[in-house]
């Protein structure tokens, strides 16, 4: 496995590029894998303005902030995660520590709150200001939606990364979707659905309408791709088209998704149903770029969008 004396990271939407930074920075300084990837989530997780994850996260249809997260090891297969939890400043450090656990890795509610004070990590009322005023005048315009909009106010941060010696590893964080049900799990604390590791073969994680992406085990799936000798670009294009195809002919609903991925050599892949999907690549040379990737003509297009195109772009 230890094929290369570099590392690589790629992680979802440009608000990732700070923490995969600081990431890449730490494992220059010999830290571990596993901080490295929890610090680059973290750095998501504590921005008040990204309005989708941690701190300044939107709150669900009760105005309370419900956040998932979810780390895994590829050496060892284990993962942890944290779901519809409140007031803990860093999810993702919880779902570390549950990832270390033979059993009750991962856990909702209440019990996971129990467990991160046992823990003793930070907690914090996650309502910013900010995020209560865009409950307030959205839920005064429309009232609660039935549905909540693809990319309406949520995202994820998933960061994937893989050290000199071949390892590699994901955490994932998020607030889920924007006036969501109180207590609703998305994909992304999901193993397999928001995210997989398995340092023999590659990592995988998505964002998007978790229930649509669920329904696909798309991380799962990319990874299996990727065993099948599959780099991490056609895994990703072939396992999206092939679930967007499906829950087309299948009819009904089929959100917005959007994978990303990294083989074991470290050759990173994203794939979207949007138009643009912004993602970031970082490598141990100091790169560090905002990529995206988007439909064009009936084809996945992955490319560096020039200052006009970022000016188009409005998320995070
Ligand atoms: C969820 N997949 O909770 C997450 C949210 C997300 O873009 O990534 N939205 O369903």
């Amino acid at each position: 496995m230890k094929t290369t004396d570099q590392w690589n990271f790629i992680s979802t939407w440009k608000m990732s590029r700070g923490g995969v930074l600081r990431a890449s920075r730490l494992l220059g300084e010999g830290q571990r894998l596993e901080r490295a990837v929890a610090e680059a989530v973290k750095a998501v997780e504590d921005e008040a303005s990204y309005c989708s994850v941690g701190y300044g996260g939107l709150p669900n249809r009760n105005g309370e902030v419900e956040l998932d997260a979810a780390y895994m090891d590829g050496d060892t297969l284990k993962a942890g995660g944290v779901m519809a939890v409140r007031d803990i400043r860093n999810p993702i450090e919880v779902a570390c520590a549950l990832s270390k656990l033979d059993r009750n890795c991962f856990l909702a509610g209440e019990g996971a709150m129990a467990f991160a004070r046992k823990q003793g990590v930070a907690f914090r009322n996650m309502l910013t200001p900010a995020a209560m005023e865009r409950f307030e005048s959205a839920v005064a315009k429309a009232g609660v939606p039935e549905r909540q909009e693809a990319y309406d106010g949520h995202d994820t941060v998933c960061v994937i990364g893989r050290d000199a010696g071949g390892s590699m590893a994901c955490g994932v964080s998020t607030s889920g979707l924007f006036l969501k049900h109180p207590g609703r799990v998305g994909d992304s604390p999901l193993i397999g659905s928001g995210f997989y590791a398995d340092s023999r073969v590659g990592a995988a994680a998505a964002t998007g309408v978790g229930e649509d992406i669920m329904r696909g085990c798309l991380s799962y799936a990319i990874v299996e791709r990727m065993a099948a000798g599959y780099p991490a670009q056609e895994a990703c294009e072939a396992v999206l088209a092939a679930h967007v195809e499906k829950l087309r002919q299948i009819g009904g609903s089929c959100g917005s998704m959007s994978v990303i991925a990294m083989d074991r050599e470290g050759r990173a892949g994203a794939a979207t149903s949007l138009d643009l999907f912004p993602f970031v690549v970082g490598n141990a040379a100091g790169e560090c770029r905002v990529m995206a990737v988007g439909q064009a003509d009936g084809r996945m297009r992955v490319f560096q969008p020039d200052e006009e195109e970022w000016k188009k772009y409005e998320g995070d």
